[in-house]
């Protein structure tokens, strides 16, 4: 029997690949429509405020994810890669450079992003530690807006033991918890999905349901995934994309921000250069 070589125009067998690939095509269009769209959203983000505890932060109203892992995770890289700004967040080599609870409005003051200050940071003093970490744990416990949080760890240090503690912690507070594995761009294709697959399964034996992916914010690997997730959960729609009257809100202007940003570095505690990473275990 002649058998197809799968290229004539005529056949069916040949068209029948090329139907499948262009139904995929538009559930794939549903998608990315969406987190396209999400991801021009995310890019209105304006620094609000830091502060260094939670009566100090903005009102608690509306929707709020908050970026969280430790220390040199590349939180604020990963919230400058989102917002495709390259200084929105402070982002630093020297680690326990995010010392402030950071909101950053998205468009309206009612859904926000929030840079937390990394956790297992040896170098701080451990009485500042002390007050830090109750100050995190207290806007992690209290703080009625945050619907979750976006947690990150370098690909190459996975579920370390405070990031267990993070994760288990936030499953039962049922917050939801979508974890990037950052800084992908440091191995190659084949170790980074194994990194991610064996991270999934490590949630997995933990009965943590959590969603994962890979990120880079250097190659920018992850923002389309990111986008999706982050706009569903502070609820930002195709139709509604705001969700709030936009005209009741003044805005803030550029000087407002600068002076707020100024103001943040003063406040921005002794910065070592020697200081090292703590390796948790
Ligand atoms: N290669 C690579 N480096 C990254 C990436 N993201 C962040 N970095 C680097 O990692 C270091 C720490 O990044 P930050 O974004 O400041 O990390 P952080 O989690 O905010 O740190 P703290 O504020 O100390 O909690 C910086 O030197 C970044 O340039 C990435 O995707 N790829
Ligand atoms: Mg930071």
């Amino acid at each position: 029997m002649h058998r197809s070589s799968g290229k004539s125009k005529n056949s069916k067998t040949a068209n029948a690949p090329r139907q499948k690939i262009s139904y995929e095509k538009k559930v794939d269009s549903v998608i990315s429509e969406y987190a396209s769209t999400a991801l021009n959203w995310l890019r209105k983000a304006e620094f609000l405020m830091s502060a260094p505890k939670l009566d100090l932060c903005v009102e608690d109203t509306g929707y709020e994810v908050a970026f969280a892992g430790r220390s040199n995770a590349g939180k604020s890289s990963a919230i400058n890669a989102i917002t495709n700004q390259k200084q929105l967040a402070r982002a630093s080599k020297k680690p326990g450079r995010t010392q402030m609870i950071n909101f950053f409005s998205l468009g309206n003051p009612h859904q926000r992003l929030v840079d937390l200050p990394g956790y297992g940071y040896a170098a701080v003093p451990e009485a500042m530690k002390i007050v830090w970490q109750k100050e995190l744990e207290n806007y992690l416990i209290h703080r009625k807006s945050l619907q979750g949080l976006i947690l990150l760890m370098d690909i190459r240090h996975p579920l370390q033991h405070f990031d267990v503690m993070m994760l288990e912690w936030a499953y039962s507070r049922q917050l939801f918890v979508h974890v990037l594995l950052t800084k992908s761009d440091k191995l190659n294709r084949g170790p980074a999905n194994k990194a991610l697959l064996e991270v999934k399964q490590e949630l997995k034996k933990m009965k943590l349901n959590f969603s994962i992916q890979l990120f880079s914010s250097l190659n920018k690997e992850g923002l389309e995934e990111l986008a999706s997730v982050m706009g569903g959960r502070l609820n930002f729609t195709l139709d509604n994309p705001t969700g709030f009257d936009l005209d009741s809100i003044p805005e803030a202007s550029a000087d407002d921000i600068e002076d707020e940003m100024e103001d943040t570095n003063a406040a921005e505690l002794n910065e070592n250069p020697n200081n090292n990473l703590d390796q948790l275990k």
